[in-house]
């Protein structure tokens, strides 16, 4: 590779970093490895073509290449998530929310979006984001029973706060999400439904979660969680509201889109149209059940009592251990989580009394129930020892023994 002569350093940098994707379990809820073709797409020569505009009315000559290529990612994502409008240029999942945001707000309009500590997401009005500073956001949570969404709540606080929009969709909840109890409420206050589906994209387009594009005027998305695919994001919508969201996604909030990340995603889309991409989505949720079983087991208490999704949240309270905590004390043995507030969390943010674990990632790799019921040992070992040298160390090598099994892109080792 000519990086490897010219540019030494970064060259190491990758490839440091693809050993150590090989090497650990990754149990990031919103990481998964891509595959090899949308690296390729992502890698090309697309990334030298500004095409400000949309297929067919851009700012720059030479745009015939791009123009196709962004057709096909518009009309695969359509037909993948059944969509009257899909707008694929948006840079991420936050920069689809704005774009959400301002097709249908003006400053200082009302949200009901669930609260970041009960699940949410630092674009659904967290203080320090744009959504939190010019908008009026009032946060949903959980039933304190159930630690599963509060519809009743959510309704109460429509009628009260009568928002002009209503947000559903989270980063850390491990339960379907009743879309069209969503709908029922946003219409009883004549509000608009925007669902960010982010996390569970991939289970929504393989039929597996309840779809919310039949109940929501907008639907946002990240590509590369579930959905397996590049970095970024999108927006589907309906078609009375297309003009609107393209030009709040160019020239509202950004410029040039990415064409060589646009090609990436039509790759990924047109892979989630496969039965093949199905069955995955249904081993990840089927490994995520087991994984909370096997946890449970062992005396874990999960949130909510499972899952229903691709990830799960371990209250880690009766182990004594806070999430962060745990969070290194897995690292040091190749297992990569991260700490997450639990329901009504005693901790701050920055220490948590949770881990979220998810099984996207990991299922990519081939990875089943077996595998899933030796995982929570070896996380229950390394927790309950408190992280003792010599546990981690064993816990390493299983690790690695797991890992060599079930190899990352044989294709650049
Ligand atoms: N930060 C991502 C997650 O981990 O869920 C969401 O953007």
């Amino acid at each position: 590779m000519k990086l490897q002569k010219t540019d030494g350093e970064i060259y190491n940098c990758i490839q440091k970093e693809l050993l150590r994707q090989n090497e650990n379990l990754e149990l990031i809820a919103s990481e998964n490895f891509t595959s090899l073709e949308v690296l390729q797409a992502q890698g090309s020569v697309l990334t030298n073509k500004y095409a400000e505009g949309y297929p067919g009315r851009r700012w720059y000559g030479g745009c015939v290449n791009v123009d196709e290529v962004e057709s096909l990612a518009i009309q695969r994502c359509k037909q993948l998530f059944n969509a009257e409008h899909a707008n694929v240029q948006a840079h991420s999942g936050t920069q689809a929310n704005m774009a959400v945001f301002m097709s249908c707000l003006k400053a200082n309009d009302t949200v009901l979006a669930m609260d970041l500590a009960s699940g949410g997401h630092l674009s659904h009005g967290h203080k320090l984001n744009f959504s939190g500073i010019f908008y009026n956001v009032i946060g949903y949570g959980l039933d304190k029973n159930t630690e599963m969404i509060d519809y009743d709540e959510v309704e109460s606080l429509a009628k009260k706060h009568k928002p002009r929009l209503i947000l559903a969709g989270a980063s850390a909840y491990p339960r379907f999400i009743d879309f069209e109890r969503f709908r029922k409420i946003a219409d009883s206050v004549g509000a608009v439904l925007f669902v960010d589906m982010a996390h569970i994209a991939g289970l929504v387009a393989a039929g597996i979660h309840p779809d919310p594009v039949k109940y929501s005027e907008f639907v946002s998305s990240t590509t590369h969680k579930t959905l397996r695919g590049p970095r970024g994001g999108f927006v589907l919508c309906r078609k009375d509201y297309a003009k609107k969201i393209d030009v709040n996604v160019f020239p509202g909030i950004q410029g040039g889109p990415l064409m060589h990340v646009i090609a990436a995603k039509a790759v990924a889309f047109k892979q989630a149209l496969n039965d093949e991409f199905k069955n995955y989505q249904k081993q990840i949720v089927k490994n995520a059940k087991c994984l909370s079983s096997a946890m449970s087991g062992l005396g874990y208490r999960i949130v909510s009592g499972g899952t229903d999704n691709h990830l799960l949240l371990v209250d880690l309270t009766k182990k004594d251990v806070t999430g962060k905590d745990a969070q290194d004390m897995l690292e040091r043995a190749n297992i990569t989580v991260n700490k997450n507030l639990i329901p009504f969390d005693t901790k701050p943010a920055t220490l948590t009394s949770g881990v979220r674990l998810g099984t996207p990632a990991l299922t990519t790799r081939g990875m089943k129930e077996p595998q899933m019921e030796k995982i929570a040992e070896f996380i229950d070992k390394v927790i309950s020892s408190k992280a003792k040298e010599s546990v981690v160390a064993e816990v390493k090598q299983g690790v690695l023994r797991m890992c060599k099994e079930f190899v990352l892109y044989p294709e650049l080792l």
